[in-house]
């Protein structure tokens, strides 16, 4: 009984999964596929992946398959008592060294194309700059006063689901972005190695001590996007999500005049920290 229902769900599951994403962009228990796409990086990817590679996967394993199959039956101790004492056939030999090489330049043409894409953008309207700390992420609005914060997860006990806040996903501090813009993220780590993942932005970058690395993203549709940390930074690498509120331009600049408001101690603890190495001078 216990396994049926267990199939029952990934079968549900399944069927669901198939249907439109969530409104608000986390991943479901026993989904399958990838992300639906909030952003143009990440429609390529997913094309990539459908129309290109699914192809190339399933054709390997049908003619992998056929082959063993046709292997075991046809020359099988029975079926083939005297074994053929071949060792070597140029033919073949030449064969299944080319095929491969043509499917992987199959494949690497498009993906060196996609991966110029993603690398960075030409004319970024705004920079975001984040840093990775053990274990929390710190935002930098780099063309907005040097909006400053840091973002960490709300705890389990904190959790109020009335509010939409998810278990393991949900941040103090929600970074906002607007939609139709294109944003240059710079990642970075004081630290450890983390690394930066929104899986409906396309976006996965290490964050490095002492490395600046850099993405770009342009987000379509407004909603609230999560990602976690993905390096395995320490004991709480599980417990440093990511939460982004993707809004319309309006909207953003209304909420960085708020935003600035109440970070605006955050600059002053800076200036405190550096008035006290006066001090120390
Ligand atoms: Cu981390």
């Amino acid at each position: 009984m216990k396994k049926l229902n267990l199939w029952l769900l990934t079968a549900f599951s399944f069927i669901s999964s198939l249907s439109v994403a969530n409104a608000d962009d986390a991943a479901t228990p026993l989904q399958l596929g990838l992300r639906a796409a909030a952003s143009p990086q990440m429609e390529r990817i997913i094309d990539f992946h459908d129309n290109l590679l699914m192809y190339v996967i399933t054709a390997i394993v049908i003619f992998v398959t056929g082959l063993m199959l046709w292997v075991i039956i046809r020359y099988n101790k029975k079926a083939n008592p005297e074994p053929s004492k071949t060792t070597h056939h140029v033919m073949l030999e030449i064969l299944w060294t080319v095929l491969p090489v043509v499917i992987l330049i199959v494949i690497a043409i498009p993906s060196f194309k996609m991966l110029y894409y993603l690398d960075r953008t030409e004319n970024p309207e705004m920079t975001l700059k984040i840093t990775g700390y053990q274990w929390y992420w710190g935002y930098e609005y780099l063309d907005h006063d040097n909006l400053t914060f840091t973002s960490n997860m709300i705890p389990e006990d904190e959790i109020d689901e009335s509010k939409g806040q998810k278990r393991l996903l949900s941040t103090d501090n929600v970074v906002v972005l607007p939609i139709d813009t294109n944003i240059a993220i710079q990642i970075t780590a004081a630290d450890v190695l983390h690394a930066f993942t929104i899986p409906a932005f396309g976006v996965k970058k290490d964050a490095v001590p002492g490395r600046l690395n850099e993405t770009w993203v342009r987000i379509e549709k407004p909603g609230t996007y999560f990602g976690q940390c993905s390096e395995i930074c320490g004991i709480n690498h599980a417990y440093m999500p990511i939460e982004i509120k993707a809004v319309p331009k309006e909207e953003f600049e209304a909420w960085l005049v708020k935003a600035k408001e109440e970070h605006a101690s955050n600059d002053n603890h800076h200036m405190m920290t550096l008035a006290q190495l006066e001090g120390v001078k």
